[in-house]
């Protein structure tokens, strides 16, 4: 007689746990599209490649016009495909930077105003530069 009873009770906490646990789980699902939204809204940057290589025997970034818009994020990938080290500087956009031989390097900035910036290689004169046009 006692042991029946018990069983009965047992059996009753197991349903109350059951439904508990699917209403946990039906209301799982908002968070998530919460941080969606969030992803959306996030500024896309405008990712640029721009390379370090020999042209005629001279050492020398490409493309020599690096085209950006004012408020709009920049992502420069800078590849030096040569062994040794060299630099890359926009003066008030991405100053000094040195990428080291047959490396990589992302520089990111965000343009202000409409410029055109000399860019160069501030570790070597000779080192064929460019324009950053701000438009
Ligand atoms: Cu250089």
């Amino acid at each position: 007689m006692k042991t029946k009873k018990l069983v009965k009770s047992s059996l009753i906490v197991l349903i109350v746990a059951a439904l508990g646990g699917a209403t946990s789980f039906a209301s799982d699902s908002s968070p998530s599209k919460t941080s969606a939204k969030a992803e959306a809204k996030k500024e896309q940057a405008q990712h640029i490649t721009v390379t370090n290589k020999l042209v005629d025997g001279k050492k020398t970034w490409l493309p020599a016009d690096i085209n950006v818009k004012v408020g709009q994020k920049v992502e420069l990938e800078l590849v030096n495909t040569l062994p040794d080290p060299h630099g890359f500087n926009v003066p008030g956009l991405a100053e000094n930077i040195v990428v080291s031989g047959n490396a990589k390097q992302i520089v990111s900035f965000t343009p202000t105003k409409k410029e055109k910036i000399k860019f160069n290689c501030q570790l070597h004169p000779a080192h064929v530069g460019g324009h950053v046009n701000v438009d």
